[in-house]
């Protein structure tokens, strides 16, 4: 029974509705209000804290008021929806955010300060929502944004994470991690109890009853239920009453905390065995970038995730009424990498087992539902699972898949005749012991799109790991929608002085929903109070993180030295260890100057910051060297602050709108090939910081839309690579570059503590025929380093490049990237509110 209010009683019922506050008063009224009644305070213990709960629920109750409209308008629109499938969600905060996109935010500054508070010591004391743990789950949280922005109904689904990506501590040098609670006090979720779902694991396939068509049905049965409680967060669009839905489940066992039987018979442990068995599933993100780990749990979160949305989703499409045929007219759903791919093996079974639709019916409505983003080429993180493994967690959609790869590869045969070793290739079943499935490719068959996220990436994806399903499908089926990022956060909310000086020139804040009338700010490069101002800016914001820096590392450096900002997480590909050894390189050459030659040098502060997954023990070896460094360098009193190396402690989203406004110039240097796009390059070049990078990801696309005069590009190209690759392996007389063995030598020499704790690094280059090709590109790279210093030098042709080059960023905003995926893959309208 639908749970309405009675036709005749609506109408008092909308007398009575909630209104949202206008103005400071009634915006005070509710945050005392709140701190009074909702938390039990009073003006004796009102703290930060207390204020800030006080203003993030006086807030939420605008932005609830407008999620309920928003999702009453859609549902009587009954327009297509996107569904949005994403393990991560690396929201950061809300509330700055959520003031911003209201509008309130002024209100709120002034509104609080005559209550006695800082808006931003407020705001301050808000934990991360960090459900991910890097480009991936942020690109999520952005385009949630740009969805909202732009009105497109739209949904997300991911798993709401007891523990999301761990704190990162820095102990005598090394990363250690510690678990991240964030759920204390969330006025940014609502659980919905009623909204819960029973998922089956394990069990068994049992002939069934015959179906309509008299073939004997199969019945999954007999496994263990686990329930999805779903957890709603509202998103609020940029200037629009559009709110949308991010909808998180949380698991809990089903039917019952725990178990009365055992508890009375004294076996208490047992009694709540049960009931961490089912919280467990979605107790913690694994903290792995780039990187299939293959665990079983992990197995469990994804089907559990997708089992709970797909459920969630069909219901809503069942209340519609209409035939299943229309089911792609109304629904579509994009699979963010391959982690939910299941979702297409879940639908399938729904439509087959339990709506008892002909398999060739489900198939086709399938296909044309799902697109999938492919996010890396990296063979590490292209995930496959065992086949016992989802024989023994999914019995019936481990048929189910085979039954899919079957019915593919009988088409590839008929397409291809007698080519056994294509069929071998394509199989989502990879031979060995175990036999594993390859996920990407069953995301590939039921998808009816499939993109990257740059156009180098895009075009390798289709000349490499999916270059037969090209030849299969066609190359319509593949196309490219480069990443972009949020305005909203990553410009006004993050570097609100550099916005408010952008409105004033580019004629207001329309710029933040168009990025591309950016443009205009081309007229002012040679308006010399503009670039005063400009460069200004960038001086506050480098203060800004000269001052969070010293406070949380007690390291004084210098706001007028060129900040050189590497933040990303640690990985090898990535290449912290070629910025390291840069630095080692300019710091032996510091130490041979004279110091009448030192003081011709551009000082320097190399930033540092980005979490390695707990496992990766040479990511973590590349930490410990940074830090070393740093204690090396930063106290040498012959440098005398020519040179600082910083590494800032658990980087995470907040802590990026403090650094990304805060550089001069931030390194992209991965392997050319390897970074499918990187999102922290467009970032950091939209609020005026230039870049040294490679040919790789989306600074190619930056580097054609702002210029080549704007841009520090290094090293080999990715067509190189491979032939590189194998001349480390095979070539003879391999000798490294000798820049680079100065520095090994050093490093070997125990100048940065003992040799053996970076004996696998340098193993890496030598023994491990240097797979990600730093000593190809060292030199290249210290050849560019200097290039900046050079640059750096004219600060008026360095003020030039800078606002250049923000001027031509428009592209690279993630609205432009969500318009592009609703035209070309999901074929949704935005919503139309009324005015
Ligand atoms: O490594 C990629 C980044 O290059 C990209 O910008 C980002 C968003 O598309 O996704 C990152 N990524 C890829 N994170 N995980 C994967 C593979 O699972």
């Amino acid at each position: 029974v639908e749970a309405s209010i009675p036709q005749p009683l609506r109408e008092t019922w909308r007398k009575l509705a909630a209104a949202e506050f206008t103005g400071k008063e009634q915006f005070q009224k509710e945050v005392v209000r709140h701190v009074e009644t909702t938390l039990a305070r009073s003006i004796y213990n009102c703290d930060d804290n207390a204020a800030y709960s006080g203003t993030a629920l006086a807030i939420r109750d605008n932005l609830v008021i407008k999620w309920n409209k928003t999702q009453q308008h859609q549902t009587l629109q009954d327009q297509k929806r996107v569904y949005y499938l994403s393990l991560e969600f690396l929201m950061g905060r809300t509330l700055d955010n959520a003031m911003l996109n209201t509008g309130l935010k002024d209100t709120a500054r002034e509104g609080v300060s005559e209550l006695g508070f800082r808006i931003e010591d407020i705001i301050d004391q808000e934990h991360d929502a960090a459900l991910g743990n890097g480009g991936l789950g942020r690109l999520a949280a952005c385009f949630l944004d740009s969805l909202a922005t732009l009105n497109y109904p739209a949904w997300g689904y991911g798993l709401r994470y007891r523990y999301g990506i761990f704190k990162q501590e820095i102990i005598n040098g090394f990363q250690a991690e510690v678990p991240d609670y964030w759920l204390d006090f969330n006025p940014w979720e609502f659980p919905r109890h009623d909204v819960a779902i029973d998922i089956m694991f394990y069990g068994t396939v049992n002939p069934g009853p015959r179906d309509d068509r008299g073939n004997i049905k199969k019945v999954w049965e007999g496994g263990e239920i686990v329930q999805a409680i779903a957890y709603d967060v509202p998103i609020p669009g940029y200037g629009t009453a559009c709110t949308n839905n991010l909808r998180l489940w949380s698991s809990k066992p089903s039917g019952g905390e725990f178990d009365f039987g055992k508890f009375n018979s004294g076996d208490y442990e047992g009694s709540i065995r049960d009931q961490q068995r089912a919280e467990t599933i979605s107790a913690v993100l694994y903290p792995n970038d780039n990187i299939d780990a293959g665990k079983e749990l992990r197995l469990k979160q994804q089907y559990f995730w997708v089992a709970a949305s797909l459920h969630d989703i069909v219901r809503r499409f069942k209340k519609s009424h209409r035939p299943w045929k229309e089911f792609p007219d109304q629904v579509a759903i994009q699979l963010n990498d391959t982690h939910p791919t299941l979702a297409i093996v879940e639908l399938q079974r729904i439509f087959i087992d339990i709506e008892n639709m002909p398999w060739d019916e489900a198939w086709s409505i399938v296909t044309r539902t799902f697109g999938y983003t492919n996010h890396t080429v990296l063979p590490e993180a292209l995930e496959k699972w065992s086949v016992p493994l989802v024989q023994n967690l999914l019995p019936r959609h481990l048929q189910i898949i085979y039954d899919i790869n079957l019915f593919f590869l009988q088409s590839v045969e008929r397409k291809f005749p007698k080519d056994r070793d294509l069929l071998r290739r394509v199989s989502v079943v990879e031979e060995g012991t175990p036999q594993v499935l390859r996920m990407a490719y069953l995301a590939i068959i039921g998808s009816h799109k499939v993109n990257g996220v740059a156009e180098l990436h895009s075009d390798l994806i289709k000349a490499t790991i999916f270059k037969d399903f090209v030849d299969i499908f066609g190359t319509d089926k593949f196309t490219n929608v480069t990443n972009g990022i949020t305005p909203r956060r990553w410009l006004h909310q993050a570097n609100p002085k550099l916005s408010d000086l952008i409105a004033s020139k580019v004629g207001g804040y329309d710029f933040l929903k168009d990025l591309t009338k950016l443009n205009v700010l081309e007229k002012f490069v040679g308006d010399k109070t503009f670039k005063k101002e400009w460069m200004e800016i960038k001086l506050a914001a480098k203060v800004k993180l000269a001052k969070y820096i010293k406070d949380t590392t007690q390291i004084a450096v210098n706001p007028h030295s060129l900040f050189d900002i590497q933040v990303k997480r640690i990985h090898e590909y990535k290449r912290q260890q070629m910025n390291i050894f840069g630095v080692i390189y300019r710091y032996l050459r510091l130490k041979e100057m004279t110091p009448e030659e030192r003081k011709k040098q551009v000082p320097r502060t190399s930033i540092f910051g980005g979490k390695a997954a707990p496992g990766y023990w040479m990511a973590k070896t590349i930490i410990r060297l940074i830090t070393a460094v740093g204690e090396v360098v930063n106290q040498d009193e012959e440098i005398n602050g020519l040179l600082k190396v910083i590494f800032i402690e658990d980087y995470n989203v907040s802590k990026a709108e403090i650094i990304v406004p805060a550089s001069d110039i931030s390194e992209h240097i991965s392997t050319a090939g390897t970074e499918a796009s990187g999102t922290s390059n467009m970032k950091f070049v939209l609020n005026g910081g230039l870049i040294i990078g490679t040919c790789d990801g989306a600074n190619i696309e930056i580097t054609r839309e702002i210029g080549e005069e704007n841009i520090f590009l290094l090293g080999n190209l990715a067509e190189h690579v491979e032939d590189l690759r194998h001349q480390h392996r095979f070539g003879k007389d391999v000798v490294m570059d000798p820049k680079l063995r100065e520095v090994c030598d050093a490093i070997e020499a125990g100048r940065f503590g003992p040799e053996q704790t970076y004996s696998g690094l340098i193993a890496s280059l030598t023994i491990g025929f240097d797979y990600y090709l730093v000593s190809d590109d060292f030199s290249s790279y210290v050849a560019t380093q200097d290039l900046v210093d050079e640059a750096y030098k004219d600060q008026d042709g360095w003020a030039t490049k800078s606002i250049t080059s923000v001027a031509r960023m428009g592209f690279f905003s993630a609205d432009r990237a969500i318009n592009e995926y609703a035209d070309e893959i999901w074929n949704v309208e935005p919503t139309k509110f009324p005015a």
